[in-house]
């Protein structure tokens, strides 16, 4: 396979989870048939961008984001709360006024543009744009391409601020991606960009956010070499806590001097160690399978909290199946009632008794669940980046490595 950006031959393999069904990719029914495709990570030794091996992948993007695509990025309260902030800083920051337009990419159920008081509109492929038009956030249904991008200066004019959260490691081309963001933007416009930041996944462990609608695990090495091959600067750099670790990355044409912070992290990544990340993994998989082959030995109950597109990756990873985890509970209604790609686990609205444990899936979340759930007698356990066991009163057990 070639480098997504610079099409150099990939040989160095990050880690290998073998195959599995797409992460996002809920049955309907467990008569349903699904393909399985390999999943592995590949690092480009020449442009440093790490990114999923999609030589055997077969799906289109469309495929992958289909219309009843069912991620709602407003399940989360503490996400929103995330994105009103940054609405607030960015609009201050940058004067934002009403004579300023705003395009967010990826703009899902309207989790943020709800809060923008300038011109703004969104563009999102999934079903998701729905629920933002509810909340009086206009949505355009499209993928953002280069060719979009001239299709909406011609006819919406260029940009002031765009916004891409959460969606520049989901795209394919992401050249084309970043260079309709050069076309759609003012000589003097800002884009920031939010991901899961590489270092975090590899010194955390998180090779649960691996999956195949993830092409790429951004770095702002790799991302500085994308974004001056198609014409935009990164000027400034924040650290923030969300998704385990992420960067929030504010590029403009070149207007706007270097700050210090850029500098910071790229010297920070200059000590990633890609060596050992394939053995912490099957050291998680294989506290998981023994935490739950304990608790069924002795008649302990399970459940899981939170169906999430990382949950599937280390269910299925580690071919955990209904016998060890009956079921996982979800507030999303479009997963509700359906069954987990792969591990066929099904998803329910409510937790069907009080289990002895609870494992919660999306560890990201892990404060906000636990605040939600913490009425319960439950134990609530997550593997990521280690085995840990928590009740409500915050006493926790370790999975024996501190
Ligand atoms: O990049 C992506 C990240 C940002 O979100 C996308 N590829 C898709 C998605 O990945 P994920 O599914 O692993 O995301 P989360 O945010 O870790 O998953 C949250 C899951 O937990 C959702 O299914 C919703 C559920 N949840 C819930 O039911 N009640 C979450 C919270 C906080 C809750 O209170």
């Amino acid at each position: 396979m070639r480098c997504r950006h610079c099409n150099h031959q990939l040989e160095k393999v990050l880690i290998d989870l073998g195959a599995c069904p797409p992460s996002n990719a809920y049955l309907h029914s467990l008569t349903e048939r699904e393909e399985h495709y390999p999943l592995r990570v590949l690092i480009c030794e020449n442009c440093w961008l790490v990114q999923t091996d999609i030589s055997l992948f077969t799906l289109g993007y469309d495929e992958l984001f289909t219309k009843d695509y069912p991620y709602f990025s407003s399940v989360s309260a503490d996400w929103v709360n995330h994105a009103k902030k940054y609405v607030e800083k960015i609009t201050e920051r940058f004067g934002l006024d009403q004579d300023s337009l705003t395009i967010e990419v990826g703009s899902n159920d309207g989790y943020l543009l709800q809060f923008m008081k300038t011109p703004c509109y969104g563009i999102e492929p999934t079903m998701t744009g729905e629920k933002a038009k509810e909340k009086g956030v206009m949505s355009c249904s499209n993928f953002f391409t280069s060719a979009f991008a001239e299709n909406a200066l011609h006819f919406q004019g260029p940009a002031d601020l765009m916004i891409a959260n959460n969606v520049l490691a989901h795209v394919p081309n992401i050249n084309d991606f970043v260079r309709g963001f050069s076309i759609l933007l003012k000589s003097d416009g800002v884009a920031t960009f939010e991901f899961p930041h590489l270092l975090h996944l590899i010194d955390g462990t998180q090779f649960d956010t691996i999956y195949h609608e993830h092409y790429s695990y951004l770095s702002l090495t790799a991302i500085m070499n994308i974004f001056k091959s198609q014409g935009l600067s990164v000027f400034d750099v924040e650290e923030l806590e969300t998704h385990g670790g992420s960067l929030r990355v504010y590029a403009d044409k070149g207007l706007r001097p270097e700050e210090s912070s850029v500098a910071k992290i790229l010297e920070k990544e200059k000590d990633i160690d890609y060596t050992a990340f394939q053995a912490k993994a099957d050291r998680v998989k294989n506290d998981f399978i023994g935490f739950l082959l304990r608790a069924k030995i002795e008649g302990k109950t399970v459940a899981g909290f939170g169906a999430a597109a990382k949950g599937n990756t280390l269910l299925n990873y580690s071919g955990v199946r209904s016998d060890l985890l009956p079921y996982v509970e979800d507030d999303t209604p479009a997963k509700q009632g359906k069954f987990l790609p792969g591990s066929r686990i099904i998803v329910r609205k409510e937790f069907a008794d009080v289990p002895d444990y609870v494992v919660i899936f999306p560890w990201n979340h892990k404060a906000e669940i636990m605040a939600k759930l913490g009425h319960m007698k439950s134990k609530f356990v997550t593997f990521i980046p280690d085995l840990e066991i928590a009740n409500s009163q915050g006493v926790y057990w370790y999975g024996g490595r501190h």
